[in-house]
């Protein structure tokens, strides 16, 4: 029996992965880029060689379909595993569109091929992390970081690398928790969707590129301007494919306008700060550390709680665990 503990934080992208090229692979349409989070952390135990597989989410045994996806992502690291038991708590709101699955799955992949005493290159591991859930091969590093789609069929070059380290701009993420609940339509389900019935969905694919070279030049350049343009328009882009699903995929509260509202008056009025959403109604605001008060403040008044994240670190095996 062997045992290992990882950590691993959630990443939430600027450039947005939406779709895939290859399901079972989780292979991406198009490249995305991300900042990993400070704070929010999923802790990971995996015991190589148990009485019998077991998966335990926050204190609970998981719901059967989320275990046999931890099982069987587990089987990917050794077909011939044996019985293997998954410990897992997340600090944070799983499943709501906080990127639980990013910080998820690269936990269980750094912790997963400790205990089996495996070694993998950093693309390895990423590409592995990727077929558990695909933004979870960004939140392996902390930071800035660029997962490019690849082209091979096998999925061997669709890997995420840093971009830029974590000391590398001082900005925060203000997220704007508008209900912390699970989600109506999970986003796996929510992009298969999408890619097959909406109309939207081949200029979303055409255009990505684009966004993803000028997000890369303006995270290098530490011009937020410019990567406010591209992420939230990334991020409208994104839902508006999704809108024009059949049946449409809308994931917008009332309260998720009245923030994108607040969001607009805080830059009318001077203060740099820029947004992005994801699979669920929360409102994540790109701004300067310096501005981050002002900024959690004016959200605080339109949307209850809110709460000011850091740029994280590398996800990290944990020792004497
Ligand atoms: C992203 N999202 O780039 C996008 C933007 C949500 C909106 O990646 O099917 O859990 O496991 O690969 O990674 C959430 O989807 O999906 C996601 P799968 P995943 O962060």
């Amino acid at each position: 029996m062997k045992r290992a503990t990882a950590v691993a934080h959630p990443n939430i992208a600027l450039v947005k992965y939406w779709g895939k090229r290859d399901v079972a692979l989780n292979l991406p349409s198009t490249s995305s880029l991300s900042l990993t989070l400070d704070t929010f952390r999923t802790r990971t135990t995996v015991t190589w060689g148990a009485s019998q597989d077991a998966v335990v989410v926050n204190g609970k045994p998981a719901a059967a379909k989320e275990g046999e996806r931890v099982l069987r992502f587990l089987s990917l690291v050794d077909p011939d595993r044996p019985p293997c038991a998954v410990e897992t708590d997340n600090n944070f709101p799983t499943a709501a569109g906080l990127a639980s699955s990013s910080s998820g799955f690269a936990a269980l992949a750094l912790a997963a091929t400790a205990a089996a005493g495996k070694r993998y290159t950093p693309a390895a591991l990423s590409a592995l992390a990727r077929r558990g859930s695909g933004s979870a091969c960004r939140s392996l590093w902390g930071g800035w970081v660029v997962w490019d789609k690849g082209v091979a069929a096998d999925g061997g070059d669709s890997v995420s690398a840093p971009l830029a380290k974590r000391d590398h701009w001082d900005v925060r993420l203000v997220v704007a928790l508008i209900a912390g609940g699970r989600k109506a339509v999970g986003s796996t389900e929510a992009m298969i969707r999408t890619q097959e019935t909406s109309p939207l969905y081949p200029g979303w694919v055409e255009s990505a590129d684009e966004d993803l070279a000028r997000a890369r030049r303006a995270v290098l350049d530490r011009d937020l301007a410019a990567l406010g343009q591209v992420m939230e328009h990334s991020a409208l882009k994104m839902h508006g494919t999704m809108l024009a699903a059949r049946l449409p995929i809308r994931y917008w509260k009332p309260s998720t306008l009245a923030v994108l509202d607040a969001v607009d008056e805080l830059r009318r009025g001077g203060t740099a700060a820029f947004y992005t959403m994801d699979a669920g109604p929360n409102v994540k605001v790109l701004c300067l550390a310096a501005d981050a008060p002002k900024v959690a403040e004016a959200l605080r008044a339109v949307c209850g709680e809110v709460a000011v994240l850091g740029v994280g670190g590398d996800a990290r095996l944990e020792k004497g665990r």
